[in-house]
């Protein structure tokens, strides 16, 4: 286990990983199966919901495998911080993961708040500039790593601003049901988002928890800003009509 990592994921870790992957499959099929409660031109919050599960349960079925990362020189080993040559796993294939299923998860939240499209292309381009610096700070070793994550909590910051302020206002006039379903989506989404950054500061960035802390941390997350935040807003929609939000 982690051969080419000094510190690297345990079996437990793995196991965590595993056990992520099997919730994300059980509500991607969920997902799949509700829309058949729909007519076919009113299932596009389903499928854009079962897409993020299902994409983030290969990912979680890599990282349980031990693959789908690279081991990275960290500055300071936990324990004696005068050792060097001490490396980090780290798991490139969230950021693959994110980038396709973020802007998903904001597609759902814009569409449902019924942004027009120019809005809604421009807060993804947003997100995906977010995701990007992540990743590039995550695979710098010097201390240049967190100028890719100030950039990318700019970033967040205006996602946030987005759904928070113009999105949220939106709402006022779709009626309740969309009101009441984008306040409490939308809201999860800002809470939850707001801790990945924290996450990857001890983890990615600062080194501070070990990788079974990271599959904990970031699994939680994951496991509440998806099929949690999935199974929620689609029962939100089941008495909405598409046609109400211009789709
Ligand atoms: C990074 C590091 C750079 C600064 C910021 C980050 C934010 C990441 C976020 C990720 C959200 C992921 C989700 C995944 C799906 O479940 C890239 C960690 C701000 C907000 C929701």
């Amino acid at each position: 286990n982690g051969a080419n990592a000094d510190i690297a994921i345990t079996t437990h870790g793995s196991d965590f990983y595993f056990a992520i992957c099997a919730l994300m499959t059980i509500s991607a099929f969920t997902f799949v199966g509700l829309a058949f409660r729909k007519h076919r031109r009113d299932r596009v919050f389903h499928y854009i919901t079962a897409g993020v599960v299902f994409v983030a349960a290969i990912a979680y079925f890599t990282m349980g495998s031990n693959l789908g990362f690279t081991p990275i020189e960290v500055e300071y080993r936990r324990s004696d911080p005068k050792v060097s040559g001490v490396f980090r796993e780290i798991f490139w294939v969230r950021y693959v993961d994110w980038f396709i299923t973020t802007p998903l998860l904001l597609m759902d939240l814009l569409l449902t708040a019924g942004m027009p499209w120019p809005t809604i292309l421009w807060v993804i381009l947003i997100d995906e500039i977010m995701i990007v610096t992540g990743l590039i700070g995550a695979l710098v070793r010097s201390s240049y790593k967190w100028g890719y994550f100030t950039f990318g909590c700019i970033a967040l910051c205006y996602i946030l601003y987005q759904l928070v302020w113009e999105a949220r206002r939106h709402t006022i006039v779709l009626g309740q049901d969309v009101k009441r379903v984008f306040f409490m989506c939308g809201t999860l989404t800002a809470v939850l988002w707001t801790l990945y950054p924290i996450a990857w500061g001890v983890s990615e960035g600062g080194n501070i928890i070990a990788p079974d802390s990271e599959a904990v941390f970031y699994g939680i997350l994951d496991f509440l800003a998806k099929p949690v935040f999935g199974g929620l807003l689609l029962w939100g929609h089941r008495n909405i009509d598409p046609a109400r939000l211009g789709l």
